[in-house]
Protein backbone atom coordinates (compact mmCIF):
# COMPACT_ATOMS: atom_id res chain seq x y z
CA UNK A 1 0.00 0.00 0.00
CA UNK A 2 1.33 3.14 -1.01
CA UNK A 3 -0.84 6.11 0.63
CA UNK A 4 1.20 7.01 3.42
CA UNK A 5 3.98 7.45 0.96
CA UNK A 6 1.73 9.62 -1.69
CA UNK A 7 0.51 11.29 1.85
CA UNK A 8 3.64 12.33 2.78
CA UNK A 9 4.90 14.03 -0.72
CA UNK A 10 1.19 16.37 -0.23
CA UNK A 11 2.64 16.70 3.56
CA UNK A 12 5.58 17.88 2.16
CA UNK A 13 4.55 20.11 -0.70
CA UNK A 14 2.09 21.96 1.90
CA UNK A 15 4.55 22.42 4.00
CA UNK A 16 7.24 24.25 1.34
CA UNK A 17 3.94 26.53 0.04
CA UNK A 18 2.80 27.39 3.75
CA UNK A 19 7.19 28.57 3.75
CA UNK A 20 6.41 30.39 0.58
CA UNK A 21 3.42 31.72 2.17
CA UNK A 22 1.57 30.37 -0.88
CA UNK A 23 -1.99 30.66 0.57
CA UNK A 24 -5.06 28.15 0.59
CA UNK A 25 -3.19 25.37 -0.99
CA UNK A 26 -1.42 24.00 2.03
CA UNK A 27 -4.43 23.54 3.66
CA UNK A 28 -6.22 21.44 0.22
CA UNK A 29 -2.72 19.51 0.10
CA UNK A 30 -3.15 18.76 3.99
CA UNK A 31 -6.85 17.44 3.80
CA UNK A 32 -5.86 15.37 1.15
CA UNK A 33 -2.79 13.74 2.53
CA UNK A 34 -5.00 13.39 5.63
CA UNK A 35 -7.87 11.54 3.56
CA UNK A 36 -5.37 9.29 1.50
CA UNK A 37 -3.90 8.61 4.49
CA UNK A 38 -6.89 7.26 6.27
CA UNK A 39 -8.62 5.88 3.19
CA UNK A 40 -8.51 2.50 3.96
CA UNK A 41 -8.32 1.42 0.44
CA UNK A 42 -5.11 0.98 -1.27
CA UNK A 43 -5.35 4.20 -3.65
CA UNK A 44 -2.90 2.39 -6.28
CA UNK A 45 -5.60 -0.20 -6.76
CA UNK A 46 -8.30 2.69 -7.08
CA UNK A 47 -6.46 4.07 -9.59
CA UNK A 48 -5.86 0.96 -11.78
CA UNK A 49 -9.53 -0.02 -11.22
CA UNK A 50 -10.98 3.31 -12.38
CA UNK A 51 -8.33 5.56 -13.44
CA UNK A 52 -8.86 9.48 -12.26
CA UNK A 53 -12.05 9.13 -11.80
CA UNK A 54 -11.89 6.90 -9.20
CA UNK A 55 -9.43 9.48 -7.26
CA UNK A 56 -11.71 12.28 -7.80
CA UNK A 57 -14.68 10.57 -6.18
CA UNK A 58 -12.11 10.37 -2.90
CA UNK A 59 -13.50 13.81 -1.19
CA UNK A 60 -11.13 16.81 -1.12
CA UNK A 61 -9.20 15.06 -3.72
CA UNK A 62 -10.20 17.31 -6.78
CA UNK A 63 -8.88 17.26 -10.57
CA UNK A 64 -5.55 19.02 -9.91
CA UNK A 65 -4.96 17.27 -7.02
CA UNK A 66 -6.10 13.42 -8.84
CA UNK A 67 -3.42 14.92 -11.32
CA UNK A 68 -0.74 14.91 -9.17
CA UNK A 69 -1.38 11.24 -7.99
CA UNK A 70 -1.60 10.19 -11.47
CA UNK A 71 1.67 11.77 -12.19
CA UNK A 72 3.03 10.15 -9.36
CA UNK A 73 1.95 6.65 -9.61
CA UNK A 74 2.90 6.54 -13.46
CA UNK A 75 6.22 8.02 -13.15
CA UNK A 76 6.92 8.28 -9.24
CA UNK A 77 7.51 11.46 -9.48
CA UNK A 78 5.18 14.89 -9.62
CA UNK A 79 7.58 17.42 -11.30
CA UNK A 80 5.62 20.31 -10.19
CA UNK A 81 6.53 19.04 -6.62
CA UNK A 82 9.98 18.44 -7.76
CA UNK A 83 10.32 22.18 -8.99
CA UNK A 84 9.18 23.13 -5.07
CA UNK A 85 12.00 21.10 -3.43
CA UNK A 86 14.85 23.75 -2.38
CA UNK A 87 12.38 26.24 -2.06
CA UNK A 88 12.71 26.14 1.38
CA UNK A 89 15.87 25.89 2.79
CA UNK A 90 15.96 22.18 3.85
CA UNK A 91 15.20 21.88 7.54
CA UNK A 92 12.92 25.05 7.91
CA UNK A 93 10.49 23.15 7.18
CA UNK A 94 10.48 20.74 10.19
CA UNK A 95 11.09 23.67 12.27
CA UNK A 96 7.71 24.98 11.71
CA UNK A 97 5.93 22.59 13.92
CA UNK A 98 7.32 24.83 16.71
CA UNK A 99 4.72 26.22 18.55
CA UNK A 100 4.64 29.97 17.30
CA UNK A 101 7.11 29.62 14.92
CA UNK A 102 5.01 30.03 11.00
CA UNK A 103 5.87 30.30 7.64
CA UNK A 104 6.29 34.23 8.18
CA UNK A 105 8.27 34.21 11.61
CA UNK A 106 10.54 31.09 9.97
CA UNK A 107 11.34 32.83 7.08
CA UNK A 108 12.67 35.77 8.56
CA UNK A 109 14.79 33.90 10.64
CA UNK A 110 16.18 31.92 8.10
CA UNK A 111 17.17 35.22 5.93
CA UNK A 112 17.92 36.86 8.96
CA UNK A 113 19.87 35.04 10.76
CA UNK A 114 21.18 32.06 8.67
CA UNK A 115 18.59 29.58 11.00
CA UNK A 116 17.88 26.07 9.41
CA UNK A 117 18.74 23.69 12.18
CA UNK A 118 17.30 23.60 15.78
CA UNK A 119 20.15 24.02 17.12
CA UNK A 120 20.97 27.26 15.01
CA UNK A 121 17.38 28.11 16.69
CA UNK A 122 18.97 27.46 20.16
CA UNK A 123 21.96 29.19 19.91
CA UNK A 124 19.92 32.30 18.51
CA UNK A 125 17.76 32.35 21.33
CA UNK A 126 20.93 31.99 23.84
CA UNK A 127 22.75 34.84 22.76
CA UNK A 128 20.22 36.88 22.44
CA UNK A 129 20.20 37.48 18.68
CA UNK A 130 17.01 36.82 18.52
CA UNK A 131 15.33 39.48 20.09
CA UNK A 132 17.10 41.85 18.49
CA UNK A 133 15.31 41.32 15.22
CA UNK A 134 12.50 43.33 14.18
CA UNK A 135 9.18 41.62 14.89
CA UNK A 136 10.37 39.65 17.95
CA UNK A 137 11.48 40.69 21.13
CA UNK A 138 12.17 39.27 24.44
CA UNK A 139 9.09 38.22 25.06
CA UNK A 140 8.83 36.23 22.05
CA UNK A 141 11.90 35.19 22.85
CA UNK A 142 10.91 33.72 26.13
CA UNK A 143 7.93 32.15 24.73
CA UNK A 144 9.92 30.37 21.86
CA UNK A 145 12.53 28.85 24.18
CA UNK A 146 9.80 27.26 25.68
CA UNK A 147 8.00 26.07 22.47
CA UNK A 148 11.43 24.43 21.75
CA UNK A 149 11.38 22.86 24.98
CA UNK A 150 7.78 21.26 24.42
CA UNK A 151 8.82 20.50 21.07
CA UNK A 152 11.59 18.40 22.03
CA UNK A 153 9.58 16.51 24.69
CA UNK A 154 7.13 15.44 22.15
CA UNK A 155 9.80 14.37 19.62
CA UNK A 156 12.05 12.05 21.22
CA UNK A 157 9.12 9.69 22.05
CA UNK A 158 5.86 8.84 19.01
CA UNK A 159 2.40 9.38 19.77
CA UNK A 160 0.87 5.87 20.50
CA UNK A 161 -1.85 7.29 17.45
CA UNK A 162 1.65 7.06 14.78
CA UNK A 163 2.99 4.01 16.57
CA UNK A 164 0.61 1.77 16.69
CA UNK A 165 -0.56 0.98 13.07
CA UNK A 166 3.02 1.42 12.25
CA UNK A 167 3.70 -1.75 14.11
CA UNK A 168 0.02 -3.51 12.81
CA UNK A 169 1.63 -2.45 9.48
CA UNK A 170 4.63 -3.93 9.82
CA UNK A 171 3.59 -7.14 11.66
CA UNK A 172 1.61 -7.98 8.21
CA UNK A 173 4.45 -6.92 6.26
CA UNK A 174 6.45 -9.17 7.88
CA UNK A 175 4.18 -12.48 7.71
CA UNK A 176 3.50 -11.59 4.06
CA UNK A 177 7.33 -11.46 3.32
CA UNK A 178 7.92 -14.58 5.54
CA UNK A 179 5.22 -16.56 3.91
CA UNK A 180 6.49 -15.06 0.23
CA UNK A 181 9.79 -16.17 0.75
CA UNK A 182 9.66 -19.33 -0.55
CA UNK A 183 10.12 -20.73 3.09
CA UNK A 184 6.75 -21.06 4.13
CA UNK A 185 7.56 -19.70 7.67
CA UNK A 186 4.56 -20.13 9.92
CA UNK A 187 4.52 -16.62 11.92
CA UNK A 188 0.89 -17.06 13.66
CA UNK A 189 2.57 -16.28 17.00
CA UNK A 190 3.80 -12.52 16.83
CA UNK A 191 2.83 -9.23 18.87
CA UNK A 192 3.71 -6.19 19.80
CA UNK A 193 4.71 -5.79 23.02
CA UNK A 194 6.71 -3.22 25.41
CA UNK A 195 4.88 0.19 26.14
CA UNK A 196 3.09 -0.32 22.75
CA UNK A 197 1.03 -3.34 24.11
CA UNK A 198 0.80 -1.22 27.66
CA UNK A 199 -1.12 1.60 24.99
CA UNK A 200 0.82 4.15 27.10
CA UNK A 201 0.39 7.22 25.60
CA UNK A 202 3.96 7.44 24.15
CA UNK A 203 6.63 5.01 23.00
CA UNK A 204 9.97 4.80 22.80
CA UNK A 205 10.69 2.58 20.42
CA UNK A 206 8.34 -0.28 18.98
CA UNK A 207 9.15 -3.64 20.21
CA UNK A 208 7.69 -7.24 18.47
CA UNK A 209 8.33 -10.85 19.39
CA UNK A 210 7.70 -13.62 17.06
CA UNK A 211 7.53 -17.47 17.98
CA UNK A 212 9.72 -19.58 15.34
CA UNK A 213 11.62 -22.40 16.18
CA UNK A 214 15.74 -21.99 16.50
CA UNK A 215 16.02 -23.24 12.82
CA UNK A 216 13.96 -20.70 11.57
CA UNK A 217 14.58 -17.71 13.84
CA UNK A 218 18.09 -16.16 11.55
CA UNK A 219 15.17 -16.84 8.29
CA UNK A 220 12.48 -14.41 9.71
CA UNK A 221 14.99 -12.07 10.95
CA UNK A 222 16.32 -11.56 7.39
CA UNK A 223 12.89 -10.83 6.17
CA UNK A 224 12.67 -8.30 9.20
CA UNK A 225 15.87 -6.24 8.19
CA UNK A 226 14.80 -6.40 4.41
CA UNK A 227 11.34 -4.83 4.59
CA UNK A 228 10.81 -1.80 2.31
CA UNK A 229 10.33 0.69 5.39
CA UNK A 230 13.21 0.07 6.95
CA UNK A 231 16.63 2.34 6.67
CA UNK A 232 19.27 1.55 8.87
CA UNK A 233 20.24 -1.90 10.44
CA UNK A 234 21.42 -1.58 13.66
CA UNK A 235 21.72 -4.93 14.55
CA UNK A 236 21.08 -8.71 13.08
CA UNK A 237 21.19 -10.94 15.40
CA UNK A 238 18.99 -14.94 15.80
CA UNK A 239 17.40 -13.65 18.74
CA UNK A 240 16.81 -10.04 18.48
CA UNK A 241 17.85 -7.77 15.48
CA UNK A 242 17.27 -3.34 15.89
CA UNK A 243 16.30 -1.46 12.67
CA UNK A 244 15.16 2.38 12.25
CA UNK A 245 12.35 3.01 9.94
CA UNK A 246 12.52 5.29 7.21
CA UNK A 247 10.52 8.05 9.42
CA UNK A 248 13.40 7.45 12.12
CA UNK A 249 10.99 5.01 14.37
CA UNK A 250 12.98 2.61 16.36
CA UNK A 251 11.53 -0.99 15.94
CA UNK A 252 13.23 -4.26 17.83
CA UNK A 253 11.94 -7.56 16.71
CA UNK A 254 12.80 -10.73 18.91
CA UNK A 255 12.37 -14.39 17.83
CA UNK A 256 12.03 -17.19 20.72
CA UNK A 257 11.08 -20.73 20.71
CA UNK A 258 7.59 -21.79 21.70
CA UNK A 259 9.00 -22.75 25.30
CA UNK A 260 9.83 -18.96 25.95
CA UNK A 261 7.10 -17.03 24.25
CA UNK A 262 4.85 -16.72 27.21
CA UNK A 263 8.00 -15.63 29.33
CA UNK A 264 9.35 -13.24 26.90
CA UNK A 265 5.93 -12.10 26.28
CA UNK A 266 5.35 -10.98 29.78
CA UNK A 267 9.13 -9.60 30.17
CA UNK A 268 9.17 -7.89 27.05
CA UNK A 269 6.10 -6.35 27.40
CA UNK A 270 6.91 -4.42 30.81
CA UNK A 271 6.75 -2.48 32.61
CA UNK A 272 10.46 -2.94 33.96
CA UNK A 273 9.00 -1.31 37.10
CA UNK A 274 6.68 -4.00 36.86
CA UNK A 275 8.57 -6.47 35.52
CA UNK A 276 11.32 -6.30 38.92
CA UNK A 277 8.31 -6.25 41.16
CA UNK A 278 7.31 -9.36 39.87
CA UNK A 279 10.89 -11.15 39.96
CA UNK A 280 10.73 -10.20 43.40
CA UNK A 281 7.34 -12.32 43.45
CA UNK A 282 8.90 -15.33 42.21
CA UNK A 283 11.65 -15.50 44.42
CA UNK A 284 9.90 -14.82 47.49
CA UNK A 285 7.45 -18.19 45.98
CA UNK A 286 11.25 -20.41 45.71
CA UNK A 287 11.10 -19.88 41.99
CA UNK A 288 13.32 -17.87 39.27
CA UNK A 289 11.83 -15.77 36.77
CA UNK A 290 13.20 -14.91 33.48
CA UNK A 291 12.60 -13.79 30.20
CA UNK A 292 13.08 -17.93 29.12
CA UNK A 293 10.93 -19.19 31.70
CA UNK A 294 10.10 -19.87 35.58
CA UNK A 295 12.14 -22.57 36.85
CA UNK A 296 11.74 -23.89 40.49
CA UNK A 297 15.06 -22.46 41.94
CA UNK A 298 16.37 -25.68 43.75
CA UNK A 299 16.66 -28.11 40.93
CA UNK A 300 16.49 -25.30 37.87
CA UNK A 301 13.39 -27.47 36.54
CA UNK A 302 11.32 -25.03 34.16
CA UNK A 303 7.73 -24.91 35.09
CA UNK A 304 6.40 -22.44 33.04
CA UNK A 305 6.97 -20.46 29.98
CA UNK A 306 4.97 -21.03 26.66
CA UNK A 307 2.22 -18.97 28.15
CA UNK A 308 1.80 -15.75 29.92
CA UNK A 309 -1.29 -16.78 31.69
CA UNK A 310 0.18 -19.62 33.25
CA UNK A 311 3.05 -17.31 35.02
CA UNK A 312 1.04 -15.06 36.49
CA UNK A 313 -1.09 -18.23 37.88
CA UNK A 314 2.26 -20.00 39.18
CA UNK A 315 3.07 -16.99 41.09
CA UNK A 316 -0.50 -17.04 43.09
CA UNK A 317 -1.24 -13.71 41.12
CA UNK A 318 -5.23 -13.44 38.76
CA UNK A 319 -3.79 -12.43 35.02
CA UNK A 320 -2.72 -9.00 35.13
CA UNK A 321 -3.80 -7.04 31.80
CA UNK A 322 -0.94 -5.37 30.23
CA UNK A 323 -2.56 -2.03 30.29
CA UNK A 324 -2.54 -2.44 34.40
CA UNK A 325 1.63 -3.40 34.62
CA UNK A 326 2.99 -0.03 35.68
CA UNK A 327 4.04 -0.86 38.92
CA UNK A 328 1.02 1.35 40.40
CA UNK A 329 -0.64 -1.31 42.95
CA UNK A 330 -1.55 -4.20 40.19
CA UNK A 331 0.61 -6.83 41.55
CA UNK A 332 -0.64 -6.39 45.07
CA UNK A 333 -4.19 -6.30 44.11
CA UNK A 334 -4.16 -9.24 42.22
CA UNK A 335 -2.57 -10.91 44.68
CA UNK A 336 -5.61 -10.40 46.59
CA UNK A 337 -8.19 -11.09 43.29
CA UNK A 338 -9.03 -7.83 43.38
CA UNK A 339 -8.11 -6.46 40.48
CA UNK A 340 -10.98 -4.50 38.87
CA UNK A 341 -12.84 -6.02 35.75
CA UNK A 342 -11.71 -3.39 32.93
CA UNK A 343 -14.11 -2.04 30.57
CA UNK A 344 -13.94 -3.87 27.22
CA UNK A 345 -14.33 -2.49 23.56
CA UNK A 346 -17.90 -4.80 23.42
CA UNK A 347 -18.94 -2.64 26.15
CA UNK A 348 -19.33 0.88 24.70
CA UNK A 349 -23.07 1.16 22.96
CA UNK A 350 -22.26 4.55 21.78
CA UNK A 351 -20.41 7.64 20.85
CA UNK A 352 -21.21 11.03 22.29
CA UNK A 353 -18.89 13.33 20.51
CA UNK A 354 -18.94 13.95 16.87
CA UNK A 355 -18.96 16.52 14.10
CA UNK A 356 -20.76 16.23 10.50
CA UNK A 357 -20.31 18.76 7.77
CA UNK A 358 -22.91 20.97 9.24
CA UNK A 359 -19.66 22.00 11.50
CA UNK A 360 -15.77 21.02 10.61
CA UNK A 361 -16.47 17.22 9.71
CA UNK A 362 -15.93 15.73 6.12
CA UNK A 363 -19.16 13.76 6.30
CA UNK A 364 -22.92 14.36 5.93
CA UNK A 365 -24.65 13.67 9.15
CA UNK A 366 -26.65 10.63 7.68
CA UNK A 367 -23.34 9.12 6.49
CA UNK A 368 -21.91 9.31 10.50
CA UNK A 369 -25.44 7.69 11.51
CA UNK A 370 -25.26 4.89 8.75
CA UNK A 371 -21.24 3.98 10.04
CA UNK A 372 -22.87 3.99 13.52
CA UNK A 373 -25.25 1.88 13.01
CA UNK A 374 -23.27 -0.24 11.11
CA UNK A 375 -20.59 -0.16 14.05
CA UNK A 376 -23.41 -1.77 16.11
CA UNK A 377 -24.12 1.05 18.44
CA UNK A 378 -27.58 1.70 20.31
CA UNK A 379 -27.14 5.63 20.18
CA UNK A 380 -25.05 8.14 19.38
CA UNK A 381 -24.63 12.52 20.21
CA UNK A 382 -24.18 14.80 17.53
CA UNK A 383 -22.34 17.58 18.41
CA UNK A 384 -21.11 19.74 16.07
CA UNK A 385 -19.42 23.25 17.09
CA UNK A 386 -21.26 26.09 18.81
CA UNK A 387 -21.60 29.86 16.90
CA UNK A 388 -18.43 31.08 18.50
CA UNK A 389 -15.97 28.63 16.79
CA UNK A 390 -15.94 30.39 13.69
CA UNK A 391 -12.91 28.99 12.36
CA UNK A 392 -14.73 25.50 12.84
CA UNK A 393 -17.72 26.51 11.30
CA UNK A 394 -19.36 26.86 14.40
CA UNK A 395 -23.09 26.52 13.98
CA UNK A 396 -25.50 29.97 14.47
CA UNK A 397 -28.88 28.91 16.18
CA UNK A 398 -30.78 28.84 12.65
CA UNK A 399 -28.37 26.00 11.19
CA UNK A 400 -28.98 24.32 14.56
CA UNK A 401 -32.31 24.41 14.32
CA UNK A 402 -32.09 23.02 10.99
CA UNK A 403 -29.78 20.36 12.43
CA UNK A 404 -32.30 19.27 14.52
CA UNK A 405 -34.97 19.25 11.74
CA UNK A 406 -32.69 17.06 9.82
CA UNK A 407 -32.08 14.38 12.89
CA UNK A 408 -35.66 14.22 13.23
CA UNK A 409 -36.15 12.50 9.89
CA UNK A 410 -33.40 11.15 10.09
CA UNK A 411 -34.37 9.53 13.39
CA UNK A 412 -37.38 7.63 12.02
CA UNK A 413 -35.47 5.99 9.03
CA UNK A 414 -33.07 4.77 11.58
CA UNK A 415 -32.65 2.40 14.66
CA UNK A 416 -30.17 3.79 16.54
CA UNK A 417 -31.06 6.99 18.66
CA UNK A 418 -29.85 9.49 17.73
CA UNK A 419 -29.45 12.49 20.25
CA UNK A 420 -29.52 16.29 19.63
CA UNK A 421 -25.72 17.32 20.84
CA UNK A 422 -23.59 20.23 20.40
CA UNK A 423 -19.85 20.90 21.70
CA UNK A 424 -20.69 24.09 22.71
CA UNK A 425 -17.50 26.65 24.24
CA UNK A 426 -17.34 27.68 27.20
CA UNK A 427 -16.65 31.23 27.10
CA UNK A 428 -13.80 33.11 29.32
CA UNK A 429 -16.51 34.05 31.75
CA UNK A 430 -17.72 29.85 32.23
CA UNK A 431 -20.78 31.07 30.38
CA UNK A 432 -21.85 28.94 27.42
CA UNK A 433 -21.81 29.98 24.19
CA UNK A 434 -25.74 29.42 23.78
CA UNK A 435 -28.45 30.95 25.24
CA UNK A 436 -30.90 28.65 27.56
CA UNK A 437 -33.51 28.72 25.78
CA UNK A 438 -31.46 26.57 23.33
CA UNK A 439 -29.30 24.37 25.52
CA UNK A 440 -32.57 23.36 27.22
CA UNK A 441 -33.72 22.10 23.69
CA UNK A 442 -30.88 19.70 23.45
CA UNK A 443 -30.43 16.04 24.55
CA UNK A 444 -26.75 16.29 25.07
CA UNK A 445 -24.51 19.25 25.45
CA UNK A 446 -20.72 18.57 25.56
CA UNK A 447 -18.72 21.81 26.88
CA UNK A 448 -15.36 22.58 26.14
CA UNK A 449 -12.70 25.12 26.27
CA UNK A 450 -11.09 26.67 22.82
CA UNK A 451 -9.87 30.18 23.44
CA UNK A 452 -8.14 31.87 25.82
CA UNK A 453 -6.12 28.90 26.92
CA UNK A 454 -3.24 31.19 28.68
CA UNK A 455 -5.58 32.09 31.78
CA UNK A 456 -3.63 31.62 34.77
CA UNK A 457 -4.57 29.02 36.81
CA UNK A 458 -7.41 30.82 39.18
CA UNK A 459 -8.83 32.44 36.67
CA UNK A 460 -9.26 28.93 33.98
CA UNK A 461 -10.17 27.05 36.67
CA UNK A 462 -13.08 29.53 37.99
CA UNK A 463 -14.30 29.52 34.24
CA UNK A 464 -14.38 25.54 34.08
CA UNK A 465 -15.99 25.43 37.28
CA UNK A 466 -18.86 28.05 36.42
CA UNK A 467 -19.23 25.52 33.18
CA UNK A 468 -19.65 22.76 35.09
CA UNK A 469 -22.12 24.50 37.90
CA UNK A 470 -24.60 25.46 34.65
CA UNK A 471 -27.41 23.28 34.65
CA UNK A 472 -27.41 22.32 31.43
CA UNK A 473 -24.20 21.00 30.87
CA UNK A 474 -24.07 16.96 30.62
CA UNK A 475 -20.49 16.77 29.74
CA UNK A 476 -16.43 18.46 29.97
CA UNK A 477 -14.61 17.77 26.92
CA UNK A 478 -11.05 16.79 26.90
CA UNK A 479 -10.90 18.69 30.07
CA UNK A 480 -7.04 19.69 30.00
CA UNK A 481 -6.67 20.95 26.45
CA UNK A 482 -3.47 19.38 25.72
CA UNK A 483 -2.62 19.03 21.99
CA UNK A 484 1.19 16.49 21.76
CA UNK A 485 3.48 18.49 20.61
CA UNK A 486 1.87 21.57 20.28
CA UNK A 487 -0.13 22.70 23.51
CA UNK A 488 0.66 21.34 26.69
CA UNK A 489 -2.28 21.22 29.43
CA UNK A 490 -3.49 24.66 30.27
CA UNK A 491 -2.84 25.64 34.16
CA UNK A 492 -6.07 24.25 36.00
CA UNK A 493 -6.66 22.84 39.21
CA UNK A 494 -8.03 19.16 38.43
CA UNK A 495 -9.07 18.33 41.81
CA UNK A 496 -11.73 21.03 42.00
CA UNK A 497 -12.58 20.16 38.39
CA UNK A 498 -12.70 16.67 39.41
CA UNK A 499 -15.06 17.69 42.82
CA UNK A 500 -17.16 20.21 41.01
CA UNK A 501 -17.70 17.89 38.38
CA UNK A 502 -18.91 15.22 41.11
CA UNK A 503 -20.69 17.36 43.18
CA UNK A 504 -22.96 17.94 40.23
CA UNK A 505 -23.23 14.54 38.25
CA UNK A 506 -21.59 15.90 35.77
CA UNK A 507 -19.40 13.55 32.86
CA UNK A 508 -15.89 13.75 32.22
CA UNK A 509 -14.84 12.98 28.70
CA UNK A 510 -12.00 10.86 27.64
CA UNK A 511 -10.88 12.25 24.18
CA UNK A 512 -10.07 9.38 21.89
CA UNK A 513 -8.89 11.42 19.12
CA UNK A 514 -5.12 10.42 18.91
CA UNK A 515 -3.06 14.10 19.08
CA UNK A 516 -5.27 14.59 22.48
CA UNK A 517 -5.89 11.45 24.68
CA UNK A 518 -7.57 13.69 27.42
CA UNK A 519 -8.01 12.83 29.73
CA UNK A 520 -4.94 10.61 29.88
CA UNK A 521 -3.97 7.47 32.14
CA UNK A 522 -2.88 10.22 35.10
CA UNK A 523 -5.54 12.41 35.36
CA UNK A 524 -8.23 9.41 35.14
CA UNK A 525 -6.36 7.68 37.81
CA UNK A 526 -6.62 11.35 39.56
CA UNK A 527 -10.49 11.65 38.81
CA UNK A 528 -11.11 7.89 40.06
CA UNK A 529 -10.72 9.60 43.70
CA UNK A 530 -13.95 11.80 43.13
CA UNK A 531 -17.25 9.73 43.08
CA UNK A 532 -17.60 10.74 39.06
CA UNK A 533 -18.03 9.13 35.97
CA UNK A 534 -16.54 9.29 32.72
CA UNK A 535 -17.21 8.91 28.81
CA UNK A 536 -14.94 7.48 26.08
CA UNK A 537 -15.67 9.54 22.46
CA UNK A 538 -14.12 9.33 19.73
CA UNK A 539 -14.79 13.09 18.80
CA UNK A 540 -14.69 12.20 15.29
CA UNK A 541 -14.56 14.10 12.16
CA UNK A 542 -15.27 11.72 9.68
CA UNK A 543 -17.07 7.98 9.49
CA UNK A 544 -13.28 6.92 10.07
CA UNK A 545 -12.21 8.48 13.00
CA UNK A 546 -15.19 6.58 14.65
CA UNK A 547 -12.90 3.96 15.04
CA UNK A 548 -10.52 5.72 16.87
CA UNK A 549 -12.46 4.92 19.77
CA UNK A 550 -9.70 2.23 20.49
CA UNK A 551 -7.15 4.88 22.06
CA UNK A 552 -9.37 6.39 23.89
CA UNK A 553 -10.64 2.90 26.19
CA UNK A 554 -6.68 1.93 26.16
CA UNK A 555 -6.37 5.15 28.47
CA UNK A 556 -9.73 4.04 30.18
CA UNK A 557 -8.06 1.00 31.10
CA UNK A 558 -5.04 2.37 32.21
CA UNK A 559 -7.15 4.47 34.61
CA UNK A 560 -8.45 0.95 36.08
CA UNK A 561 -12.08 1.98 34.81
CA UNK A 562 -14.95 -0.47 34.63
CA UNK A 563 -17.79 -0.58 32.74
CA UNK A 564 -19.52 0.92 35.18
CA UNK A 565 -17.32 4.12 35.46
CA UNK A 566 -18.60 4.99 31.53
CA UNK A 567 -21.61 6.29 30.96
CA UNK A 568 -21.54 5.25 27.63
CA UNK A 569 -21.58 1.54 28.16
CA UNK A 570 -25.08 2.19 29.93
CA UNK A 571 -28.43 1.39 27.50
CA UNK A 572 -30.34 4.14 25.96
CA UNK A 573 -32.79 4.41 29.34
CA UNK A 574 -29.93 4.21 31.92
CA UNK A 575 -28.02 7.04 29.89
CA UNK A 576 -30.88 9.49 29.48
CA UNK A 577 -31.21 9.07 33.35
CA UNK A 578 -27.19 10.34 33.86
CA UNK A 579 -28.06 13.37 32.02
CA UNK A 580 -31.78 14.04 33.36
CA UNK A 581 -30.29 13.87 36.72
CA UNK A 582 -28.77 16.90 36.65
CA UNK A 583 -31.52 19.08 34.61
CA UNK A 584 -34.34 18.59 36.61
CA UNK A 585 -36.51 20.63 34.11
CA UNK A 586 -37.11 18.30 31.73
P1 LIG B 1 9.51 2.65 25.75
O1 LIG B 1 10.07 1.89 24.61
O2 LIG B 1 10.45 3.61 26.35
O3 LIG B 1 8.21 3.31 25.42
O4 LIG B 1 9.15 1.62 26.94
P2 LIG B 1 9.17 0.04 26.96
O5 LIG B 1 8.44 -0.37 28.17
O6 LIG B 1 8.68 -0.50 25.66
O7 LIG B 1 10.68 -0.30 27.19
P3 LIG B 1 11.81 -0.94 26.29
O8 LIG B 1 11.52 -0.84 24.85
O9 LIG B 1 13.08 -0.34 26.76
O10 LIG B 1 11.84 -2.46 26.75
C1 LIG B 1 10.77 -3.33 26.48
C2 LIG B 1 10.46 -4.13 27.71
O11 LIG B 1 11.54 -4.97 28.06
C3 LIG B 1 10.21 -3.30 28.95
O12 LIG B 1 8.89 -2.84 29.03
C4 LIG B 1 10.50 -4.30 30.03
C5 LIG B 1 11.63 -5.13 29.46
N1 LIG B 1 12.90 -4.64 29.96
C6 LIG B 1 13.77 -3.87 29.32
N2 LIG B 1 14.85 -3.62 30.10
C7 LIG B 1 14.63 -4.26 31.27
C8 LIG B 1 15.36 -4.39 32.50
O13 LIG B 1 16.44 -3.86 32.66
N3 LIG B 1 14.79 -5.13 33.48
C9 LIG B 1 13.58 -5.73 33.32
N4 LIG B 1 13.07 -6.42 34.33
N5 LIG B 1 12.87 -5.62 32.20
C10 LIG B 1 13.38 -4.90 31.18
CA1 LIG C 1 9.62 -0.08 23.63
CA1 LIG D 1 12.85 -1.81 22.93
Amino acid sequence: MRNREIAELFYEAADILEYQQVEWKPRAYRKAAQMIENLGEDIEKIYAKEGKTGLTEIPGIGESIADHIAEYLETGKVEKFENLKGKAPSGTVELMEIRGLGAKKMKKLADALGIRTLSDLKNAIDTHRLRRLEGFGEKSEENLARAIEQYEKSHARIALGKALPLADEVISALKDQCESTGSKIDLSKIIYTGSLRRLKETIGDIDILAEADKGEALKVMNCFVSLPDVEQVILKGSTKSSVILREGIAIDLRVVPPESYGTSLQYFTGSKEHNIELRNVAIKNGYKLSEYGLYLKESGKQIAGSSEEEIYEKLGLAYIPPELRENRGEIKAASKNSLPKLIEAGDLRGDLHMHTEYSEGRDSLKTMIEKAEALGYEYIAVTDHSRSQKVANGLEIEKLKDQWEEIGELSKQFKIKILKGSEVDILRDGSLDYPDEILKELDVVVGAVHSGFALPERKMTERIITALENRYLDILAHPSGRLFGKREAYAVNFEKVFETAAANGKVIEINSQPSRLDLNDELILRAKNFDLKFCISTDSHSTKGLALMRYGLGQARRGWLEKEDVVNTYPYPKLKEVFKKHRPSQ
